[in-house]
């Protein structure tokens, strides 16, 4: 069997042209990296309308989970009730996801058939 030929030394890294690097005084500084962060993607969580749920039980949704004042919180009622949905608010998508659970309970535990959904914003 043939023998291999010897493999070459590692080379050292070049540092020519990298002024960050080893500044001749033995100090290495790190590279300089441009950053970009995206924003976090936003959840709109909207109410659907139906038939049986009564105004006031989505008024206390509306002020409990999404925090809004009586007189918003009915204003959004209404234009649910006349428009098929409305949006309670805008979140990141884990707070969407945990509003529309909570909805979802409070609705289940009150037997009532209300319905939100989220959508990207
Ligand atoms: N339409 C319902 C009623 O007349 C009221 C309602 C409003 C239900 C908004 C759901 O998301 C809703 N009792």
């Amino acid at each position: 069997m043939p023998a291999e030929p010897p493999s070459p030394p590692p080379k050292a890294p070049d540092t020519k042209g990298t002024p960050d690097r080893d500044q001749g005084q033995g100090t290495v500084l790190a590279e300089r990296q441009e950053q970009r962060v995206e924003p976090p993607k936003m959840y709109q969580v909207v109410l659907l309308n139906d038939d049986y749920t009564p105004m006031e039980f989505v008024v206390l949704v509306l002020q409990e989970y999404f925090l809004r004042d009586i007189d918003t919180a009915t204003q959004i009622m209404l234009k649910i009730h006349h428009e098929g949905r409305g949006v309670c608010g805008v979140y990141s998508k884990d707070v969407a996801a945990t509003k529309l659970e909570l909805v979802h309970a409070a609705a289940k535990r009150a037997g009532h058939p209300l319905q939100c959904i989220m959508e990207a914003a």
